[in-house]
């Protein structure tokens, strides 16, 4: 506004440059009073979907930027079988990533939906001025609302719903990242990603199949039963994991909409180089784990030295591995084993040294087979030591991570292949049930007859068909490797 009148542009730039007489030496990127400079031009801002983030900025000068970002209510997935009405900005969560230069001045026009029940608006922690552009931009259904300002401050910054009730617009789905690239830019990467955590509040329990409403109740409470990045369990796993390659620069743009709890960021296998904590403009380095508080963000960024799977979770690990905080970066390329070797050996390990003990013998112990209903029992008490941490109690798993051992499709033709993953250990790509898996069963050190139980246990629960394994056939399969 103030620069579109060329009396008023006159007035502030006399008063900016009185200012910077004065002694105010504060630099740009630290301070904003100064980013207002000349507006040169207009474009209509690119916005992206996460995982993508709009191509970095090129321009040496500010611009007049034009967003149009459309409020859509919606019903989608919040995991295979689970659907929820989320309410968006662009029509996915998180809403669509926005991408400035300090000092632009930006006409945002925000419109909802004529299919929209309620009417909602845009805080921007970008905006400098009262409520972020709340008030300004209460759009209902049908309506399309225009504010503008100019972004002061570079930063990595949340955008979120407004419209009472606050917690439950924010609950349902709505908000996104705005980045206001520091007027020198940002250091030059290889790959960006768009990563968003919030925390989802349902009546029914993590899992339950069906159209799940919001739960109030459990949202007063901050105990949600899905904890996600990007929206959706499993928008980050499988054939949505993030690519790059060995020897590339990855910056991760992530944010937290909340609306409860503070994300504990953590790359598994990784350690963040740089990270900006809380989008702003301290750099750190070496960081393990970066905290992104709700309304808040992080920029890290790291160089991949090796291949693998690198796993982005919320260390406060139950989210993650039982409320859906897990993503995977996928990284290709050639092994350096100097940087990380691999298991380089497997021994027995002895406490009272090998003359005391002695493993479970082949021979002596299949001379004294046990009957079916002692398998059972042993089986029992082994599974729930052994194999439980992974594959829960009930036998169901977790998703994306721990195939079902319930009514598994992966051995119901051949029980054999429970002896060969236990003796063996499993890794690769395999579909249990219709749903892939891409992970890591490490082989289990039990004798013979206990791995004969544990299959026979197995096989005999859960929902399997049934049958017997004998110490036998643990000696035949233990042959083939
Ligand atoms: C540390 C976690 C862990 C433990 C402990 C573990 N498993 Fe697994 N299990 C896995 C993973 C992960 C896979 C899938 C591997 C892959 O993706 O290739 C798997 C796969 C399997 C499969 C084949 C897929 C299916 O669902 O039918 C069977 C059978 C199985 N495990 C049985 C067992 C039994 C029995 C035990 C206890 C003796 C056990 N596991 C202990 C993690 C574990
Ligand atoms: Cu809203």
């Amino acid at each position: 506004m103030i620069l579109s009148n060329p009396f008023l542009k006159k007035v502030f730039l006399l008063f900016a440059s009185a200012m910077m007489i004065i002694g105010c030496s504060k630099n740009s990127s630290q301070q904003g009073d100064s980013s207002i400079g000349e507006i040169k031009g207009e474009e209509v801002a690119v916005l992206t979907f996460a995982p993508d983030v709009p191509p970095p900025i090129t321009r040496n000068h500010a611009t007049k930027v034009i967003v149009n970002l459309e409020v859509i209510e919606k019903e989608m997935e919040m995991m295979d079988g689970v659907k929820y009405n989320f309410w968006t900005f662009g029509g996915q969560v998180p809403g669509k990533f926005i991408r400035v230069r300090e000092g632009d001045l930006v006409e945002f026009h925000l419109k909802n939906d004529p299919s929209s029940k309620l009417p909602h608006n845009i805080d921007l922690h970008a905006v400098t001025g009262p409520g972020g552009g709340a008030v300004s931009t209460f759009t209902a259904p049908g309506h399309e609302t225009q504010f503008s300002f100019t972004v002061l401050n570079p930063g990595l910054f949340i955008y979120h719903c407004a419209t009472a009730p606050v917690g439950m617009h924010i609950a349902n789905g709505m908000y996104g990242l705005i980045l206001v690239e520091p007027k020198e830019g940002l250091p030059k990467v290889d790959k960006e990603f768009y990563v968003c955590q919030g925390d989802f509040y349902t009546k029914g329990d993590y899992g339950e199949s069906g159209t799940q409403p919001f739960d109030m109740e459990k949202a007063l409470e901050e105990n949600p039963d899905y904890v996600v990045f990007n929206g959706k369990v499993g928008a980050l796993t499988g054939e949505n994991s993030l690519k790059a390659n060995v020897g590339e620069t990855v910056r991760l743009f992530v944010g937290n909409g909340g609306p409860g709890l503070t994300s504990s960021f953590h790359v598994i296998g990784e350690i963040f180089d740089n990270v900006y904590p809380e989008g702003g403009s301290t750099l750190n380095h070496n960081v393990q784990t970066t905290l992104v508080p709700p309304g808040g963000s992080a920029i890290t960024e790291f160089k991949l030295d090796v291949p693998g799977n690198f796993i982005l979770v919320d260390h406060a690990i139950f989210r993650a591995f039982n409320k859906g905080a897990l993503g995977i970066l996928q990284v290709d390329g050639p092994e350096n084993k100097n940087i990380f070797s691999g298991q380089q050996d497997d021994r027995i390990y002895q406490p009272e040294g090998g003359a005391v003990q002695t493993m479970p013998s082949v021979d002596a112990e299949t001379v004294k087979p046990l009957t079916k209903a002692e398998k059972l029992e042993i089986g029992k008490a082994l599974y729930a030591s052994t194999c439980l941490a992974c594959h829960q109690a009930d036998g169901k798993g977790i998703e994306n991570a721990f195939p079902p051992l319930v009514k598994s499709d992966y051995f119901a033709s051949n029980p054999e292949k429970i002896i060969e993953v236990i003796t063996h250990g499993l890794t690769g790509p395999i579909t249990v049930n219709g749903k892939p898996y891409n992970s890591v069963m490490p082989k289990q050190t039990l004798s013979d007859n206990q791995i004969a139980s544990v299959a026979t246990y197995v096989l005999n629960n859960f929902g399997n068909k049934g049958g017997e394994l004998h110490a036998d056939d643990v000696v035949k399969i233990r042959k083939r490797k």
